[in-house]
C-alpha cells in the first residue's frame, strides 16, 4: 500500500515519520522536496534537531546515534516496513531502501511526452550537497584539466550571459535500469523499468564553453566533478566522477543545464547546474556540477573504471567472474521501449479496441519502428511512431489493440533502432553489474 504524505495533515505512525524526514519545520512542510527552503538531506542525516522527537515517535524510540546517521539514509524501521511511502515532490515514485536516495517511476507515470520534474527518477551515488548550502548566485563552474588551454571559472550568470542558450528534450536512462531481472542477481538498486526520463533541459552547449577555454589537440575525454560527497564521508573521494569521449562532449545536444522543463532543476536531480548527455548511461550526466576537466587520457574519476558502467567485451555465461581487463565502458544505450498506457493490471471492459501507447528510444540512434503483440509475440502489429522533437529524445508510439475474446492478455512492445537492431524478448546478455537490460516491456490486461 502506498501512503502519500500530505504535509498539511500530520498522520499517525509511520507515514508521519516519513513526512518528518523531509520537512524541516511544519510551517514549511508544504514545500516540494526540492524546494530550496526545505532541507531533506543533511550531512548529519535526515534528522534535523527540530524533528528528532517526531522521528523517534515514528521509529518507536529515541535514536541515540541520530547525529551519526548518514545523509539520505531512510531508517530501516521505515524502509523495511510493508508500507511503502513517497518522497515529497516525487509522489508515486518507488523509493528503494538503499542509501542514499534512489527512486524509480512506475511505467504509467511516464506517459507524458515530456517527463514532468516530479516523475523524473532519482539516482544518487553519494550524499547530495546540503540543500541550504546551495546558493545558485555564488555557484561556480570551473573548466580545467591538462588539455584545457585557458582554465576558467564561470558563475551561472556568466554562462547565461556569455553563451547561446539551447533547449533539448533528452532521454536520460540509468545504465542499471532493468537490473532486477538478471539471474543470478546483480548487486545495486533493483531497478525494474523506471530509471528513465525525458524532460526538456535548457542551458548552454558544453562545446561552446569548452571551446571558450581552449581545447588542446591532445584532448580525448572530459570528466565532471559534482558537489556531492562519497557515502563514506571521506572528502578525498568523489561520489562519482565520470565523463565522455570528446566527440560525445562536442555534440550539439550536450548541455550544461540550469533548467528542466523551464524551471530550476529539482534539488535531487542536480540543482543548480548539471550536465546532460542524452542517450548514454545517466551516470555521465553529472549533477550539482562544479568542475569539468578536459583530459589527455580517458578520465579516471570514481566509477569510470570497470566494472562500473562496463560490460564484458564478449558474452559470458550468467554468474561468470569476469577479469577487469575484459570489460568495456558503456557508451550509447541500446534500443528500448516502455508501455506507458494503459497501466498494467487494468480490466478493459469496453468491447471496442484499447489504445496502447508509450515511448521508444535508441541511445545515439533513432527508433525505426515499434511493434506490439497481444499473443505473447506470435504476431506483431506496427504502432504509429512519431519523430523525436530533436535527436536523443524518446519517440512516442501509439496503437490500438483488439482482443478476440474475454480473458487474460499481455501486451508486449518491441522497438527496432535505425540500424535494424530489435529489443530482445528475454533478458539479454547477463553481466556482472546488471547493466543494459533492454528486454521487451510487457503489461497485463484483462479483457472483460
Ligand atoms: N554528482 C552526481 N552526478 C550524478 C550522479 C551522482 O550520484 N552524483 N548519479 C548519476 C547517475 S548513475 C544517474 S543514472 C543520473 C541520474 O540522474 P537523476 O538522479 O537526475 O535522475 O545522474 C548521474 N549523475
Ligand atoms: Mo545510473
Amino acid at each position: 500500500m502506498t501512503t502519500p504524505i500530505d504535509p498539511t495533515e500530520p498522520k499517525a505512525g509511520k507515514s508521519r515519520g516519513i513526512h518528518e524526514l523531509y520537512a524541516e519545520d511544519p510551517g514549511k512542510a508544504d514545500k516540494q522536496l526540492w524546494d530550496r527552503e526545505v532541507d531533506p538531506v543533511s550531512r548529519r542525516g535526515f534528522l534535523k534537531k527540530s524533528s528528532l522527537l517526531a522521528m523517534a515517535a515514528a521509529v518507536g524510540g529515541s535514536i541515540p546515534f541520530a547525529d551519526k546517521m548518514p545523509g539520505g539514509l531512510i531508517p530501516a524501521a521505515l524502509a523495511q516496513s510493508d508500507e511503502s511511502f513517497t518522497l515529497e515532490g516525487k509522489e508515486g515514485l518507488r523509493v528503494f531502501n538503499d542509501r542514499p536516495i534512489n527512486a524509480e517511476t512506475p511505467a504509467h507515470l511516464l506517459d507524458d511526452d515530456v517527463t514532468p520534474a516530479k516523475y523524473m527518477f532519482v539516482r544518487n551515488n553519494g550524499i547530495p550537497p546540503e540543500q541550504q548550502s546551495i546558493d545558485a548566485d555564488s555557484w561556480t563552474l570551473e573548466i580545467a584539466g591538462e588539455s584545457c588551454e585557458n582554465p576558467q571559472s564561470f558563475s551561472i550568470a556568466d554562462l547565461k550571459e556569455k553563451f547561446e542558450h539551447h533547449t533539448y528534450q533528452l532521454t536520460v536512462e540509468c545504465g542499471g535500469n532493468g537490473r532486477s531481472e538478471f539471474v543470478p542477481s546483480a548487486s545495486g538498486n533493483q531497478w525494474t523499468t523506471g530509471a528513465v526520463a525525458c524532460p526538456r533541459y535548457t542551458g548552454v552547449r558544453l562545446r561552446d564553453v569548452l571551446e571558450a577555454c581552449g581545447i588542446k589537440d591532445d584532448a580525448v575525454y572530459i570528466g565532471y566533478y559534482g558537489a556531492d560527497s562519497h557515502p563514506s564521508g571521506d572528502p578525498s573521494r568523489e561520489a562519482i566522477s565520470r565523463g565522455v569521449p570528446m566527440d560525445k562532449a562536442l555534440e550539439d545536444q550536450a548541455l550544461i543545464a540550469w533548467s528542466m522543463n523551464d524551471e530550476d532543476i529539482p534539488y535531487l536531480n542536480g540543482y543548480p547546474l548539471r550536465l546532460v548527455f542524452g542517450g548514454w548511461p545517466g551516470s555521465v550526466s553529472g549533477k550539482w556540477l562544479k568542475r569539468i576537466v578536459i583530459r589527455d587520457q580517458k578520465h579516471d574519476g570514481n566509477k569510470m573504471a570497470p566494472p562500473s558502467y562496463s560490460v564484458p567485451k564478449h558474452p559470458v555465461a550468467p554468474g561468470t567472474e569476469v577479469p577487469l581487463d575484459e570489460f568495456v565502458t558503456i557508451h550509447s544505450m541500446p534500443i528500448k521501449s516502455l508501455i506507458t498506457f494503459p497501466k498494467t493490471g487494468i480490466t478493459h471492459a469496453d468491447p471496442g479496441p484499447l489504445e496502447v501507447r508509450g515511448h521508444a528510444w535508441a541511445g545515439d540512434l533513432s527508433v525505426k519502428e515499434v511493434l506490439v503483440s497481444i499473443d505473447f509475440g506470435a504476431t506483431w502489429q506496427k504502432a504509429e511512431l512519431k519523430d523525436a522533437p530533436n535527436p536523443l529524445a524518446w519517440q512516442r508510439f501509439t496503437t490500438q489493440v483488439e482482443f478476440p475474446e474475454p480473458g487474460y492478455y499481455e501486451i508486449w512492445a518491441k522497438a527496432v533502432d535505425s540500424e535494424g537492431r530489435a529489443q530482445p524478448m528475454v533478458v539479454p546478455g547477463w553481466n556482472p553489474k546488471g547493466y543494459l537490460n533492454n528486454a521487451c516491456h510487457r503489461i497485463a490486461v484483462q479483457a472483460a
